[in-house]
This record gives C-alpha cells, sequence and structure tokens, in this order.
C-alpha cells in the first residue's frame, strides 16, 4: 500500500483548493451559529460569514489563541454539546488549567484516518505490528496512534510510555516492525540497547515514527543507528487534534512532512505582526480545521516556529512543512539575540565525537543572562583518551579534547552569535527521556522568580 486514502493524497492543487473553500464556508457559517466566542470576535472585527469565501479570505478572521481555550475553560468553545463528544483529552500546560478538546464521533474517524495516513507515509502496511510507546491517557499520543494503527490493519501492542525493561523485552519477544515514542525516548532506547549488548540487527523493528517534541538530523542519525530503524517524523497537537496533522514519508525523509491539509488548513504568519508570509518563510504555524465537529478551531496559532512549502516532485500533492524550530513561547533571548535549543543541537551534531545529547542552562547574574550548555562526548572517544576527568579545567584536559571544546566554542559563536560557557561532559550523565517529552532546557530564571 503506498498510500491510506490514494484520491485525497494526490488530489490535484485545484481540486484541493476547492474543497478546502467549500468546507471553510461551511465551518465560518457553523462557527458562526453554535460559539459565541466566535460571533463576537468577528463582529468585534467586523467580519461577517459570507466575508469568507476562501482559504486567502483567512487573514480577515482574528486568530485563537491558547489564553482564550483557557478562558473558555472547560467546554465553552465547544460547538456541540459535551453529551454529544465520544471523547475528550487535555494537555497539561506548565501553568494553571489543562486545555481541553473535544471529539464527535466524526472527530475520531478523522483522527484515526489522519493517523492512518501519516502511518503508512512512515513505511507501514497492515499486518505489520506497532509498539506504540506514546503515553496512554488525556495525553493524545497513545490513543491517537492506537485507532489510527487499527484502522491501517496493524497489530497495535499499547504498551505506553516509559518501562524501559517491558520496551525491551517486547522488542525481542514480540518482533514488532514498528515502533513509536518521542525521539528522546528513542534515544533512550537506543542508548539502553548498546549498554546491555543487544544488537539492532537481531531485533526485527525497521521503522520508528518520533513526534511530540523538537528534534533534528543528529538525532535521526543516532537513532537509525542505534536501532536499526529508518526513523521519521510525524507532528501534531492536541488543540487541532493530536499526532497525525503532518507526517513525513519514509522515502522522502529530510524534506519535511505532509500537512493533511484536506482537513488542517496552514498559514505561516509573522511572529510579531501576524502578517502571513510568504511560502518557504519561516514563522509561527497558523491551523484551522475545516472538518471538526466538537471543537474546532479557526486560526489557531500554534506557537510552533517553522515554514511550508510545496514539493512537486514528491509522492502527494499536500504541502509540507519543515522541522519545527522550536515554540516561540521557548524561544531564549539571551544578551538580544534569539535562540531556540534545536539551534545547540544543529551545531552538536556537525562533531562526529559528540553525542545528540545536551542541556542547556539559563541563569540571571544580575541583569544579564547567561546560558551554559552542557554536551556529551561520546564513550568510544574518551575511552581512547584513557577516560581523562571532564570534571577538570578544560585548560588541563588533554589536547583532543581542548581542540575540540575550543571548536564548539568558536562554531556556536559563528553560527549562533553567542559565547556560552560549555561543558563536555560523560556521555549518560544528562537526564534522559522516562518515555514522555524531555525538556532540554534548565531555566534557572524561573525558580528564582516564583
Ligand atoms: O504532542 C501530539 C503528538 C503526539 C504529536 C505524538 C506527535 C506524536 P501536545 O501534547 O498537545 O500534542 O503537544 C503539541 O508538541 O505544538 C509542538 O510544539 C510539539 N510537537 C509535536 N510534534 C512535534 C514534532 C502532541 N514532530 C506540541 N516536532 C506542538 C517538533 C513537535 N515538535
Amino acid at each position: 500500500m503506498k498510500y491510506f486514502n490514494p484520491e485525497i493524497e494526490t488530489l490535484p492543487f485545484d481540486k484541493l483548493r476547492k474543497l478546502q473553500n467549500e468546507r471553510l464556508q461551511k465551518l465560518v457559517a457553523y462557527l458562526y451559529e453554535r460559539v459565541p466566542f466566535y460571533k463576537k470576535r468577528w463582529e468585534e472585527a467586523g467580519v461577517r460569514p459570507a466575508d469568507i469565501k476562501s482559504v486567502q479570505d483567512l487573514p480577515k478572521l482574528p486568530f485563537t489563541r491558547k489564553p482564550h481555550l483557557r478562558e473558555n475553560y472547560p467546554f465553552d468553545l465547544f460547538a456541540i454539546p459535551v453529551k454529544d463528544t465520544i471523547r475528550l483529552h487535555a494537555s497539561s500546560g506548565t501553568t494553571g488549567k489543562p486545555t481541553v478538546v473535544g471529539y464527535s464521533r466524526k472527530d475520531i474517524d478523522t483522527f484515526s484516518e489522519v493517523v492512518a495516513r501519516s502511518l503508512v507515509a512512515s513505511g507501514c502496511q497492515p499486518g505489520m505490528k506497532l509498539q506504540n510507546a506514546y503515553g496512554y491517557g488525556l495525553f493524545t499520543g497513545g490513543l491517537g496512534m492506537h485507532y489510527g494503527g487499527e484502522l491501517l490493519g496493524m497489530t497495535v501492542i499499547p504498551v505506553s510510555g516509559g518501562m524501559t525493561e517491558r520496551q525491551l523485552l517486547l522488542l525481542q519477544d514480540f518482533r514488532p516492525e514498528v515502533i513509536c515514542c518521542t525521539p528522546s525516548y528513542a534515544q533512550r532506547l537506543s542508548e539502553e540497547l548498546a549498554a546491555r549488548g543487544i544488537s539492532p540487527e537481531s531485533l526485527h523493528v525497521h521503522t520508528a515514527i518520533l513526534g511530540a517534541e523538537p528534534w533534528t538530523e543528529g538525532i535521526r542519525t543516532q537513532v537509525e543507528a542505534g536501532m536499526g530503524v529508518r526513523a521519521v517524523n510525524i507532528y501534531g497537537l492536541s488543540e487541532i487534534i493530536g499526532p497525525g496533522v503532518s507526517n513525513e514519508d519514509y522515502e522522502e525523509r529530510g524534506t519535511g512532512s505532509y500537512i493533511w491539509e484536506d482537513h488542517f488548513f496552514p498559514e505561516v504568519v509573522d511572529k510579531d505582526t501576524g502578517e502571513p508570509l510568504p511560502e518557504g518563510a519561516y514563522g509561527v504555524l497558523v491551523f484551522t480545521t475545516l472538518t471538526k465537529e466538537a471543537m474546532p478551531l479557526m486560526r489557531y496559532w500554534t506557537n510552533d516556529i517553522t515554514n511550508i512549502y510545496y514539493e512537486h516532485s514528491h509522492k502527494r500533492t499536500h504541502i509540507k512543512m519543515g522541522p519545527i524550530r522550536g515554540r516561540s513561547d521557548d524561544m531564549l533571548i539571551i544578551r538580544g539575540v534569539n535562540l531556540f535549543p534545536t539551534q545547540v543541537e544543529d551545531v552538536i551534531q556537525d562533531f562526529d565525537q559528540l553525542l545528540p545529547s545536551y542541556q542547556l542552562i539559563v541563569s540571571r547574574d544580575g541583569a544579564m543572562d547567561r546560558l551554559a550548555v552542557k554536551v556529551e562526548v561520546k564513550e568510544g572517544v574518551l575511552r581512547a583518551m584513557g577516560r581523562p576527568n571532564l570534571e577538570q579545567q578544560t585548560a588541563v584536559l588533554p589536547d583532543a579534547l581542548r581542540n575540540l571544546h575550543g571548536a564548539l566554542v568558536k562554531k556556536i559563536k559563528e553560527r549562533i552569535g553567542l559565547t556560552m560557557a560549555i561543558s563536555l561532559v560523560e556521555p549518560g550523565s544528562i537526564p534522559r527521556s522516562e518515555g514522555g517529552k524531555l525538556n532540554r532546557v534548565l531555566d534557572l530564571r524561573k525558580s528564582k522568580k516564583e
């Protein structure tokens, strides 16, 4: 099977636009009638439903942002009675109340279909086993992948996140072809396999579907070698539906992820002005759900920074998005320079001696923000040097390590424009994923404020 839904996934551009425009017009009328929040905001903006005829009219409408979801907690953005929903999910924010999402039966069907499309794009086929190591629960990852896998006709193993012993046992004994989990947890599993002397060739798994947090080519290389798989990106967010908003094709890895744009219409806008940006430019990703019933969202500001573009020679007609550089609320501003943690990861991957395992530590010194970075050196590199003590001053480290440190400081300065206090540390000394999302930034400024 090359496509889960061949007709839609290869629909010519003009037909896709026509479908989107029809769906958008219906959606606008539906929300205006059913959700007071939208009616009020559109009236304030002086827009009537009849003014929205095509996706090109979207910029006339105001954005919906996370605080709007909180203000309408828990159910005030629902367009159908709560009793008509068949499932609720929620994402636990770092502050305050979670964000709630409701699904009608049709929404769950849509969710399952976009995940099934994503699984086929990842290289899955009916009959393969899927070890589902995303968390089950209010998080959309576990159940979202589960329903999509079943719809495709895979054999789903609902192990949930964490429990590394059990994951390894199942990988060896149930012999799944596919695993899905966060990229940081796939790093952890790769390392555990190596530590236990389990060779990737002894396993049956050939595909890892990774998402729910930003990751880069460096992690792809590590996981592909460490687990003996093709690592493929899956993206999504609960507010829009969950996993399966977009997905990479396994044969087109590294060229972006297809957005299932017959259901989720994307825009990329300037993060400061909200103005639409041209194809290919980086900005904030904004989605309009074209077909959801229970809690459709109009122009939802995801905070995720990326770009979108068409690749006309590729397998599907849908638009692609590049990797997420970071969330605009995770962006650090260090001495006036904007920085996403993935930019540091990008530099690290240029060094063969380093692991894509790092931590950024932000602190405040008077009015100045300071950034320190810890990066792990590969085990083999240290062994070849007779295991120097990395706790020592850089000046007394062996020449090769001192040069490595100097080269990293220089490259970071060149590429990012910042001098950072960098320390090279032992492999395994930086916290690993326990099964879910891993925070690579330790912000000591926050704990001081509280
Ligand atoms: O993380 C849904 C999901 C589950 C996606 C499993 C993929 C796999 P939330 O918990 O609501 O939903 O978090 C959504 O996670 O806005 C991004 O900032 C980030 N994110 C999700 N996928 C990726 C990805 C799920 N592939 C937020 N790359 C989003 C980078 C990602 N960031």
